[in-house]
């Protein structure tokens, strides 16, 4: 007689930061497959509340005391939180460089051993859109996000080496509903696509610090994930059915940043406070 498979789920309590974003609000109920609690955190108030199976804490993540309390008992944490857009660099500074930071030393300091970083297609923004990159391409961040981005993924490469925290460092394409512009016929990564790729980044073995384009199995692709084989990461969207709609929007002029560059209008936003 075979026996009834465990239901046992494969973590205690997991730590999700940016829960009240776009892609948090996908992954709170993504991750209930995966741990017997989910510790929703974000600075901004969470719609809905704490649902059965979920702890919910409001954490601002450029306060390391914060930080630190709010890793405690965890098994892994899935990082979301932050700036999500280029802006100030003193802004970018406190949510995303401190903020990743904090993360970091709090996972260190209660011996968790697995992050999942939302990095961002942004670390390698200034690449033009006919170069293919793969996870070894030399970084070129196209903004101050993008910079806070590339140090994130630093600082896995850090703490794998010194403390022994593995780390999957999603370069996240362009994930939301459904593409917006012609640009993210290439970048876009389907809700249920990034469901499969934490899943993975979460569960496979042995990963140090890989780093993983986020896309769906789009046409024109521009990130080859060679490097990131041993997770398992299988995408089955395309961003094919929406190309008809997409093609009927204006079109960038031939030297728009959005028509040339990897990283798309990111690549021209700001300086601010001049
Ligand atoms: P979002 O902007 O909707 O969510 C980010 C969340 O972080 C927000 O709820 C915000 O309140 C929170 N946050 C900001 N500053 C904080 C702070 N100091 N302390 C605590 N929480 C703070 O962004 P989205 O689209 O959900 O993205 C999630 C993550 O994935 C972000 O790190 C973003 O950079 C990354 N990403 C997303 C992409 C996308 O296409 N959606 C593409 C590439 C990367
Ligand atoms: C990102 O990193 C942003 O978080 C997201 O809002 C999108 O704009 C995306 O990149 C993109 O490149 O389309």
């Amino acid at each position: 007689m075979s026996t009834p498979s465990s239901p046992q789920k494969p973590f205690n309590r997991l730590l999700l930061t940016g829960a009240a974003g776009g892609l948090g609000q996908i992954l709170r109920e993504a991750l209930q497959a995966h741990a017997t609690v989910v510790r929703a955190s974000d600075i901004s108030a969470m719609a809905p509340a704490a649902g059965e199976h979920e702890e919910v804490i409001s954490c601002n993540l450029a306060y390391k005391d914060g930080v630190l309390a709010l890793a405690a008992d965890v098994d892994a944490i899935v990082h979301l939180g932050g700036i999500s857009t280029e802006r100030a660099f003193e802004e970018i500074l406190d949510a995303n460089i401190r903020g990743t930071f904090h993360i970091y030393e709090a996972a260190r300091k209660h011996g968790i051993k697995r992050v999942v970083f939302a990095s961002s297609n942004h670390v390698t923004g200034f690449y033009p859109q006919d170069e293919q990159l793969d996870a070894h391409s030399p970084r070129r961040p196209d903004c101050y996000y993008g910079l806070s981005k590339s140090y994130g993924e630093d600082l896995a490469t850090f703490y794998y080496h010194r403390y022994g925290i593995e780390t999957v460092s999603l370069r996240i394409g362009s994930s939301f509903p459904e593409p917006r512009n012609l640009r993210m016929l290439s970048t876009w990564l389907s809700y249920a696509d990034l469901a499969h790729l934490v899943e993975r980044a979460l569960l496979a073995e042995n990963v140090g610090h890989t780093v993983v384009y986020g896309v769906s199995d789009n046409r024109d692709l521009w990130w080859n994930n060679r490097f990131a084989a041993h997770l398992g990461f299988n995408p089955q969207d395309s961003s094919e059915r929406f190309r008809a709609q997409m093609e009927q929007l204006p079109k960038p002029a031939a030297n728009d940043p959005n028509a040339r560059l990897q990283g798309g209008a990111f690549t021209a936003a700001g300086p601010f406070g001049d």
